[in-house]
């Protein structure tokens, strides 16, 4: 049942941003607000917990971006798929949650408008508070801007607002649609280290393209590449440009680790692949007081 304070909510940004035909809100099932966008370029949903994009499909592609079908829309649970916006820290960090503090905070949205290329643009933000500061204790203003249209894309831009510099690691973990892991590999990395998670972080070399025969967990570090995943069962190319980053991330968990991820359901990993356009690992972003660093990637098939 939709909480009143959640009918609201969608009521609200309804009456302030819904463009006829091309954008609303709506609860996700479970009271969650997302937004529905029908363009002739391109449909897509994003939720405001998190600004997680859920959902990106041009007009005369297959989906792009993948998300669970054992997802859960819970108020506060991270959503398996899509776009998680990893933030203030990528991965693993103590008893914190993983991938951060934002994913599962609900984002307010500043604006929503049609561009001159008839692209929607949503501008979501979230800022500091008490319990943000309660688990990592600096003021902050982070927005992501999210452009959709014949391609998707994301800027995620951190401003320091407070007098200290702190230092972040993130990601925009992108979640993509493959017709078969076993026949998708990745280009773009050739010659590049990374840190094989699945190895206990051991650096290695790429060699080649990415080509997938069991759990892959890697974080490829010094590179400012785009990325090309070549989908032959598809027979499509996913093009993936980024700035403000030197480091991507390749995730499938595969047969065996997939067992261990409740919101995954048996063999869905066949379908998906993450790459990640990401500041992780060594790749560390310092923000000075006053200052702001935007990570940024746009999606395009080919
Ligand atoms: O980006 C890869 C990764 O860090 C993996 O190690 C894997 O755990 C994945 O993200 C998903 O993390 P999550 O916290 O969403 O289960």
């Amino acid at each position: 049942m939709q909480s009143p304070t959640m009918k609201s909510i969608i009521d609200t940004l309804n009456r302030r941003f819904r463009m006829a035909g091309q954008l609303q809100f709506v609860d996700n099932g479970n009271g969650l607000p997302v937004a529905d966008i029908q363009t002739p370029q391109a449909s897509a949903r994003v939720a405001l917990q998190g600004a997680q994009v859920l959902a990106w499909q041009p007009a005369g592609h297959k989906p792009v971006i993948w998300l669970s079908q054992a997802a859960v829309f819970e108020p506060g649970q991270a959503v398996r798929g899509g776009v998680p916006v990893c933030w203030p820290w990528f991965g693993a960090q103590g008893g914190l949650p993983a991938h951060g503090l934002v994913r599962t905070r609900l984002w307010a949205l500043r604006e929503a408008a049609m561009d001159a290329a008839s692209q929607v643009v949503l501008r979501f933000g979230l800022g500091d508070d008490a319990s943000t500061r309660a688990l990592w204790d600096f003021p902050f203003d982070l927005e992501l801007v999210v452009t959709v249209g014949a391609t998707l894309a994301m800027a995620l831009t951190t401003r320091n607002t407070g007098e200290k510099p702190f230092t972040i690691t993130q990601a925009l973990h992108t979640y993509f649609c493959v017709g078969n892991i076993g026949q998708t590999s990745v280009q773009g990395l050739d010659d590049t280290d990374y840190l094989d998670k699945v190895q206990n972080f051991a650096l290695a070399k790429q060699s080649g393209a990415v080509e997938f025969t069991g759990e892959t967990d890697r974080i490829y570090i010094n590179t400012t590449a785009d990325c090309r995943i070549e989908d032959r069962a598809w027979q499509r190319t996913l093009q993936i440009a980024k700035t403000g980053s030197t480091s991507t991330v390749v995730w499938n968990p595969w047969r065996e680790r997939e067992k261990a991820l409740p919101d995954m359901a048996a063999g869905e990993y066949l379908g998906m692949l993450c790459v990640e356009t990401c500041n992780a690992g060594p790749d560390q972003i310092t923000v000075a007081p006053g200052h702001a660093h935007t990570l940024s990637a746009r999606l395009s098939v080919a």
